[in-house]
Formats: structure tokens, C-alpha cells, sequence
């Protein structure tokens, strides 16, 4: 029976999955523990962007099938899909899923299902599970009574692109990790109340390593990227032009160089995994410290256009600079982990007053900046105010512009999308 869905977490994937089972005519109770997202929701409005959400969260609301609390209330299935970011020595804080656990315990009973969603270490549903049980001795748990147990719990992870959420949670296949053979049949069953894509059933600790290393495998082909961008960009190379070369090859599909690696997963989750294993993680390892050495690469090269200006008549601290795009990646408003909002903030730090963003996705300065003297700009007056123009970000906004440089005017492209401009 799953008349009552809840999901714990109503962030960028606990809303949308709490939307599309409501639109599904399922009675969906969506726990946070912020008020004002739980009252912008119940007002039928999002608190996060992101392609078609507005739109499912006015419906669900609206038809009485979503409603927001901030106390878990009984149900028949939990979705779990907290954050779970790094601590500062880059460990896995598992403790929103405890704080998860500790809520939804006081209204577990006999028959419900369980899902963990969130991004987490090898292992941890068999903490959840293990929390649960010390917190509700009444019940039985799979670790105790396999497929014989009152509760049924699985992994399951989220693998949708923030920009492409709604879709990608409708069509991709899930992987099922069930604890037992009748969690994963459980757990299958309620993702294919809209879920289009397959449901591939295997076990828990294979299911949270299968997340881990999708996203370690796009990190480690970024890092390759990044490389050979700096290593190109020494021996005066196109790298733009290696890559797309090199793509022709039948078995090479290298991804895209940029001004590193940013947004809450990619950058946080190969951790994870060099966590587990820091002996045999060595790549993983690399490919991380490759990614999130970039920035200051970036910095360094605006530093060097900065000194060659210098020599030409303009005094160091006259030299304006304007950085193009401060998001963790093209054609979104989420700055988390942006390694672009990094170097605009690094560069501001060092240069009063002579530092201008351009954000197309912001209305207003990024909060990091508001105590700098940045200014916000449109493109066209970032091209005509700016001695250094540095392009992070390959917003389609960018990508259409068009412009020549001024006398003397340096370009720093670390998109390659504007390589052209003379
Ligand atoms: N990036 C590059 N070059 C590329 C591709 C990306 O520099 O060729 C950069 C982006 O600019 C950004 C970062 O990498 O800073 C990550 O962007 P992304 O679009 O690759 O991925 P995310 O973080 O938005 O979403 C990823 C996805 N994982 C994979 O594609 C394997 C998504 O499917 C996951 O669900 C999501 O992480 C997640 O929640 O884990």
C-alpha cells in the first residue's frame, strides 16, 4: 500500500520527487527543517530554480496531494534525501541522515519502507537501518529478520542533472539497492509511480558505490580535460581544438576544460570514496586535487594579463577587470562549490574596487560579494568598462554575444567559447 508518500528533505531533489508522485495522485507529505521553505511551499511556491518546478509544485499543492510540514507524520513510504556534505578534512557528514533517522523513528510502522536517496559513504544504509532499530525496538528490521522484518529499507540514489531535474527523474533508470530481496521489490514498485526508466535491482553497498562512481568518473574525465588545458595552454596549443580532434577517435570522448569543478556533487562526492579507501584512491585523489587546483591557475593567469597591462602605460591598480559568470556551471543560479564565485572573489580580495561580475542568472550581487566593492554589469558593459575580460562560465547568454576586442584589451577564455573573438 502506498496511499501516503513522505519525503524527507525538500531541496533540489526531495521537492521535485515529492511533485512528481503528487502528480501521480498520491498524498505526499514533504518534511524540511526550514519554515520558510515548508511556508513558501505551502503557498504553492519553490524556493529553488529549476526548469518546470514552479509549475508542478502551484499543480501538486493546488490539488491538495502535497502538503509541507516540518515533523514527519505517519506514512506509508519515507524518501530520505538530505544533504550530505564534507566536513572541513574532507570526511562524509552523514548526521542530517541521523537527524532524518531520529525524526521519522517516532512514526515508523509495521509495513513501511524506508529509501535513502542521499549521496552517501558505503555503508550508510546499513547505519540508517541500524539507528532505526536502536530507536524502535518494537519493530523488526532487515538486518535482524531479512525478508520476514516489519520495515523495509533501501538505497536508491538520485542521478538527475540540476537543469534538467523533472526530466531526467522521469525518464533515467534507477538503481535499487533493497537490504533484502523484498525491499528492492518494494522500493522498485514506488519509483514506478512515474518513474519511466528501468528500476535495476542489485545490492545496498553496490548501489551507494554506483552513485560515488558515476560522479568520480565525470570528475576524473573533467580532471583529464583540465589538464591537458594547462598543459596545452604552455605549448601553445588550442585545447579546444586538440579535444574536438581527438573526440573523432571512435573509443576517446574527453569532456570540457573550465575554470574548475564546481556544484555540491561532483566536487564532494569522489571524496567520499577516497574516504573509504585513501590507500587505493589514487586516482580519484588526483583527479580532485587537478579540479580544484585549476581556480588558482585561472588567478594566476589574470595576475600575469594584469602585469603585461602594467608595462603598457596602465598603472596595476587602474587595470579593471570583469569575470563572466560566477555559478558552478552554465545557465543555472546555484553558486554552491563555484569554482567561478571563487576566483571573482579572490580577485576582488586583491583588487579593489577595479572588479566586475556579470551573472545573467542573478539579480543581484552573490552575498560572498555584497561586502566588496564588485559591481554587477550587464555583458555589454562588462566589454566596454573592462581592460581584462575573463570568462568562467558558458552561459547560452555568452554564447550568442556579439563583439570584438578592444586595443589592448586581453580575453581570458576558460571555456573556449569565445576563443574566436579578435
Ligand atoms: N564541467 C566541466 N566540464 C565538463 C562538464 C562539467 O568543467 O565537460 C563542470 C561544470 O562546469 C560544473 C561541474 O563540472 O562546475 C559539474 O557539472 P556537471 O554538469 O557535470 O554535473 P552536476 O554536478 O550538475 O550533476 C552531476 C551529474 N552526474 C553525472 O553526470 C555523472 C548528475 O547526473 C548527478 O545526479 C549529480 O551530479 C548529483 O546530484 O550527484
Amino acid at each position: 500500500m502506498l496511499d501516503t508518500i513522505s519525503i524527507i528533505g525538500l531541496g533540489y531533489i526531495g521537492l521535485p520527487t515529492a511533485t512528481l508522485f503528487a502528480s501521480r495522485r498520491h498524498r505526499v507529505i514533504g518534511v524540511d527543517v526550514s519554515p520558510y521553505v515548508v511556508d513558501t511551499i505551502n503557498r504553492g511556491g519553490v524556493h529553488i530554480e529549476e526548469p518546470e518546478l514552479d509549475i508542478l509544485v502551484q499543480a501538486a499543492v493546488g490539488s491538495g496531494y502535497l502538503r509541507a510540514t516540518m515533523r514527519p507524520e505517519p506514512a506509508d513510504a519515507f524518501v530520505i534525501a538530505v544533504p550530505t556534505p564534507l566536513t572541513e578534512d574532507q570526511k562524509p557528514d552523514v548526521s542530517y541522515i541521523e537527524a532524518a533517522a531520529q525524526s521519522i523513528a517516532p512514526v515508523l510502522a509495521e509495513g513501511n519502507l524506508v529509501i535513502l536517496e542521499s549521496t552517501s559513504p558505503v555503508g550508510t544504509t546499513g547505519q540508517l537501518a541500524q539507528w532505526l532499530a536502536e530507536l524502535r525496538p518494537d519493530l523488526t528490521f532487515p538486518q535482524q529478520t531479512g525478508d520476514n522484518s516489519d520495515i523495509r529499507i533501501a538505497y536508491c540514489p538520485e542521478r538527475v542533472l540540476p537543469g534538467r531535474i523533472v526530466h531526467e527523474l522521469v525518464a533515467n533508470d534507477r538503481i535499487v539497492g533493497g537490504m533484502t530481496l523484498k525491499c528492492s521489490e518494494a522500493a522498485s514498485a514506488l519509483y514506478k509511480l512515474f518513474v519511466q526508466g528501468e528500476c535495476v535491482v542489485t545490492q545496498v553497498r553496490v548501489a551507494e558505490m554506483c552513485k560515488l562512481a558515476e560522479n568520480s568518473f565525470r570528475d576524473v574525465n573533467i580532471a583529464l580535460a583540465n589538464e591537458l588545458s594547462m598543459i596545452c595552454d604552455g605549448q601553445g596549443i588550442d585545447v579546444w581544438e586538440l579535444i574536438r580532434l581527438a573526440n573523432r577517435h571512435p573509443r576517446v570522448n574527453i569532456l570540457q576544460p573550465g575554470c574548475g569543478v564546481g556544484g555540491h556533487c561532483i566536487a564532494i562526492d569522489p571524496w567520499f570514496i577516497v574516504h573509504g579507501a585513501p590507500d587505493d584512491a589514487k586516482l580519484i585523489r588526483s583527479a580532485r586535487e587537478v579540479n580544484d587546483a585549476k581556480p588558482a591557475w585561472v588567478i594566476r593567469k589574470v595576475e600575469r594579463a594584469v602585469t603585461t597591462l602594467a608595462t603598457l602605460n596602465i598603472a596595476s591598480e587602474d587595470i579593471r577587470i570583469a569575470c563572466l559568470g560566477v555559478t558552478y556551471k552554465a545557465d543555472v543560479d546555484d553558486l554552491r562549490e563555484s569554482p567561478a564565485l571563487k576566483i571573482a572573489l579572490a580577485l576582488a580580495d586583491r583588487r579593489e574596487g577595479r572588479v566586475a561580475i556579470v551573472e545573467p542568472n542573478l539579480q543581484t550581487l552573490p552575498e560572498e560579494l555584497t561586502s566588496s566593492e564588485v559591481i554587477l554589469m550587464s555583458p555589454d558593459e562588462a566589454v566596454a568598462w573592462a581592460h581584462i575580460l575573463v570568462l568562467l562560465v558558458d552561459h547560452a547568454e555568452f554564447k550568442c554575444m556579439e563583439f570584438g576586442l578592444n586595443n589592448g584589451q586581453v580575453l581570458i577564455d576558460t571555456r573556449g567559447i569565445w576563443k574566436d573573438k579578435k
